[in-house]
């Protein structure tokens, strides 16, 4: 052995770093509103996810794992940064033309791989915010975009699929802009002269259910929340969307296999507008949500393939999750309740927005052949916690003061810790909030509504106290507040302390 690679070694072994050639990719698949019981490894007897199975099969299927919040800029806000969404305003679901909430000095989860030597790439939703200010010229740079917060490479859409612009964006460009035809974003009125869902809903090939929005701009068929006009060719297809996603994230895999990378597939599924590719159209027998799950799950296949094609797939963790609890009828007329009798959520109660565990229970699967025993895991885990699991994976230090509520919680992903977190809050903010300590549950008394009526979804909130013993009652059935009041009072002192600093 050269003397420089002895020194090497002893660094390595001084410092506890793990070996290079050791050292996982990671692949994080994101997607959007997939519920806790959407997927046949999680128990789901009306559609089949053989592709996401098999990450369960060979790694872990967690089965009380979380995100922060029951919507998606909340969720994605701590998973970026590991702080809770409701110690910063702002950071309810944005609007296609928002500024950028994620701090751009600030530890964020691709600046932790990035601090370790990876090259970092983010495909598919963002639903952060771009640039400095709402008004911004979508036909030139932006800044700062995915890009000055940790990405190397970034292949987004800006917000959700359902909002305008509906457009690529590479890095801090549009895709396909043509000074000709420049792109204009409005969120408070009409801009330009392309048709609305509202004014010409004749021409749209899916419907918005009466009451949700949904009815301004129409792109390829379907109305749109905000406005948008000109950007004819840097339009997309929705049918298009997961194919354009999937290639830019396996040229990527390709053009780095030679070196560390952390890549964040940021799937539009099932998120509404469900618009799949004709290939999947009707393929699930259960309307577009359940064909855009299938469409989901072929991707899955597709970037292992990839990986292991390239010799990469034992050696990549590959960390399945959603940004939220699963919701039907979103604003579309798509069929969506089709064939479901709450099979969306398995044995949990609610769904996105609500502050029961269907809000932010989730799938929640880590594959990493190398390194991790198959198995099922009860343990409590977050999202929020990834930042600092990663960084201790990575033996990174975070400055003090950035990433405030995420814990090292590296050996519960990879299986060898059972246990997890102490306790986690799960909410958007502090009016509508709860905190889960072991079993047990506390919902905070709030003046929110029982029911949201649009998307049919219990929401959890009450004026009055609500405790659950999980364990015995995951569908959060019981409310055991006044048989312990003890319990109430211990969660809901350490709710307050959580949530003061
Ligand atoms: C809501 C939209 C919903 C969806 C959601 C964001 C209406 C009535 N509903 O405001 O369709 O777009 O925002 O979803 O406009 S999320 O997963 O990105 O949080
Ligand atoms: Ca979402």
């Amino acid at each position: 052995m050269s003397y420089r690679k002895l020194t090497l070694g002893v660094l390595l072994m001084l410092f506890g770093l793990p070996s290079f050639g050791q050292r996982p990719n990671v692949v994080l698949i994101y997607t959007d509103d997939l519920g806790y019981g959407d997927l046949s490894c999680y128990g789901s007897k009306i559609i089949k996810t053989p592709n996401i199975d098999k990450l369960a099969e060979n790694g872990i299927r967690f089965t009380n794992g979380h995100a922060t919040s029951p919507t998606c800029t909340p969720s994605r806000f701590a998973l970026m940064t590991g702080k809770y969404p409701w110690r910063q305003t702002g950071t309810g679901i944005l609007p296609g033309d928002a500024k950028m909430i994620v701090p751009t000095d600030k530890t964020t989860l691709p600046k932790v791989f990035k601090g370790a030597g990876y090259t970092t790439a983010i495909v598919g939703k963002w639903h952060l915010g771009l640039g400095e200010q709402v008004s911004k010229n979508w036909n030139s740079e932006i800044k700062p975009s995915p890009n000055d917060v940790g990405f190397d490479y970034s292949f987004i859409f800006p917000a959700t699929a359902d909002r305008v612009p509906t457009v690529f964006m590479e890095n801090r460009f549009v895709v396909a802009t043509d000074p000709n035809d420049p792109i204009l974003v409005d969120y408070k009125q009409k801009v330009g002269n392309d048709p609305t869902g509202k004014e010409n809903p004749e021409l749209l090939k899916m419907i918005a259910s009466p009451g949700q929005g949904h009815n301004n701009t129409i792109v390829n068929g379907i109305g749109r929340i905000g406005w948008m006009s000109g950007g004819t060719k840097a339009r997309w297809t929705d049918e298009e969307l997961t194919f354009t996603f999937l290639e830019r994230a396996q040229n990527f895999i390709i053009d780095h296999k030679k070196e560390p990378f952390f890549l964040s597939y940021n799937s539009t599924e099932p998120h509404v507008p469900r618009m799949p590719a004709t290939k999947f159209k009707g393929k699930s027998g259960l309307g577009y949500r359940g064909d855009a799950i299938l469409q989901l799950d072929w991707t899955v296949g597709e970037i292992v393939k990839i990986l292991r094609t390239n010799g990469l797939y034992e050696n990549t963790m590959i960390v399945f999750s959603s940004d939220n609890g699963p919701v039907l009828d979103d604003g579309y007329e798509d069929g969506a309740t089709k064939g479901y009798g709450g099979e969306q959520l398995g044995a949990v109660r609610g769904g996105k927005y609500s502050l029961l565990e269907g809000g932010t229970r989730v799938p929640f699967i880590v594959s990493w052949p190398n390194k991790i025993k198959s198995g099922v895991s009860n343990a409590l885990m977050s999202q929020i916690d990834f930042v600092a699991s990663f960084a201790g994976m990575l033996n990174q230090t975070i400055p003090q003061g950035d990433a405030p509520d995420s814990e090292n919680h590296f050996a519960a992903l990879i299986g060898t810790d059972k246990k997890g977190k102490e306790w986690l809050i799960e909410g958007n903010n502090k009016t509508a909030i709860a905190i889960v300590k072991g079993d047990w549950k506390y919902i905070k008394p709030n003046n929110g509504v029982a029911y949201y009526k649009l998307v049919g979804i219990e929401m959890g909130n009450s004026q009055e106290l609500q405790l659950y013993n999980l364990k015995e009652d995951i569908a959060e059935q019981i409310n055991l507040a006044t048989k312990f009041p003890k319990k109430v009072r211990e969660l809901e002192m350490l709710l307050e302390k959580m949530t003061a600093k």
